[in-house]
């Protein structure tokens, strides 16, 4: 089995360790997270350094990494730590949790997440790096950027497009056709009736742009 390395050991790695290890996917070698957390353990799975030390696992022969550390609406992190390592040479796996519906007809790319009980349907794209978490569903034909987090049970209908690093809050539902522009966040329970620009903030029912921050 090949070995993998996770990056950030919080709640979503743990998520990511169930994921991983109830498929047999991969041989989890241990997490880097800061150093005051080395030496605990996460899900069973040890934090075994820092990120300074990707060059040395990638010496010793580990090819695949994973971001493991999540994100609630800013993605900047996530997207640094990714670039390092892929930089040195680690591979970028799709983890896809076991009881995820996920079409055969998508085009989804490196380094993303795909959470229990997701369904994503046929003709969908995804990019690199994203989270559908559990119970999210993305419906036909919809698009979703790269860094793009959709929080649990969030619901896309059809040919819905979400820009890169966008946020989409807890059990936001966004009617089919609407498109939302890239680092934005809408807020948890919105229900998303027309077009949201980018670098917004919006929320609600229905969802509006907020007006004073
Ligand atoms: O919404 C859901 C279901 N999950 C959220 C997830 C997607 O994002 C969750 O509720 C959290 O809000 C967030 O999860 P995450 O990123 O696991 O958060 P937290 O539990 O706070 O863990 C972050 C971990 O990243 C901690 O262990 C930090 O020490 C670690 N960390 C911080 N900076 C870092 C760095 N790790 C590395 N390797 N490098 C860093 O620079």
């Amino acid at each position: 089995m090949e070995k993998i390395l996770l990056i950030g050991g919080g709640g979503h790695c743990e998520s990511v360790i169930d994921s991983i290890l109830e498929s047999s996917s991969f041989d989890i070698i241990g997490i880097l997270d800061t150093p005051e957390k080395v030496g605990e353990t996460i899900g069973g799975i040890p934090i075994v350094g820092v990120d300074e030390d990707l060059q040395g696992w990638r010496d010793k022969g580990v090819q695949n990494a994973f971001i493991t550390l999540g994100s609630i609406g800013n993605t900047q992190l996530r997207q640094k730590l990714f670039q390092k390592a892929k930089d040195l040479g680690f591979f970028f796996p799709v983890v896809k949790d076991k009881t995820a519906i996920v079409s055969n007809k998508i085009n989804i790319n490196e380094g993303t997440f795909i959470g229990k009980g997701a369904i994503v349907n046929a003709s969908v794209k995804i990019g690199k790096l994203a989270i559908i978490n559990s119970g999210a569903i993305v419906e036909h034909g919809s698009t979703i950027g790269d860094y793009c987090h959709l929080a649990p049970g969030a619901t896309l209908s059809g040919n819905v497009s979400i820009g890169k690093s966008t946020h989409i809050g807890t059990n936001t539902t966004i009617i089919q056709g609407v498109k939302i522009g890239e680092d934005t966040i809408i807020g948890a329970g919105s229900v998303v009736i027309r077009n949201i620009g980018s670098f917004k903030k919006a929320y609600g029912n229905p969802c509006k742009e907020a007006t004073n921050e």
